[in-house]
């Protein structure tokens, strides 16, 4: 009896350990919210590799350089719902409205003008919300 009593409170709390950094690992793998910083490669182009599914584009946050041109590689991953990709801001010469497919799309582009801009899911089905208000947008950003 006093052998289990002691036992008992010392496997709950190594279950409440194991459970409580299987929850905080997953949460840091999920999350991936860190700002991608683009590089400029050797090429002089800022290289950017987007992955989209249901919903979501990831990273959603891309910050690239002004007046540096860039190449958005965007795939969609497996899944049968279809998305698209709006990145539009006519006074940094970014004009992009395409779907998108399994095969990867490449998108080039220079910016002219900095600051925040959203890129989003334009699909959406019925009277079901838009992709979008699934959460599936991001921000370009673009600094000086
Ligand atoms: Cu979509």
């Amino acid at each position: 009896m006093k052998l289990q009593g002691f036992l008992f409170p010392r496997f709950l709390s190594l279950l409440l350990a194991l459970v409580i950094s299987f929850t905080a690992g997953g949460v840091a793998a999920q999350s991936g919210n860190e700002p991608y910083r683009a590089a400029i490669g050797s090429d002089g182009v800022q290289h950017v590799n987007i992955l989209a599914g249901d919903y979501f584009f990831r990273p959603r946050h891309i910050i690239v350089k002004v007046n540096v041109p860039v190449m958005l590689v965007v795939r969609v991953e497996q899944g049968v719902i279809p998305h698209g990709l709006v990145l539009k801001v006519p006074k940094a010469n970014i004009s992009i409205d395409e779907d998108l497919g399994r095969e990867s799309q490449t998108f080039t582009f220079t910016p002219t003008a900095s600051g925040k801009y959203a890129f989003y899911c334009p699909k959406k089905l019925l009277f079901f919300k838009s992709h979008r208000e699934h959460g599936m947008e991001g921000i370009l950003e673009i600094v000086e």
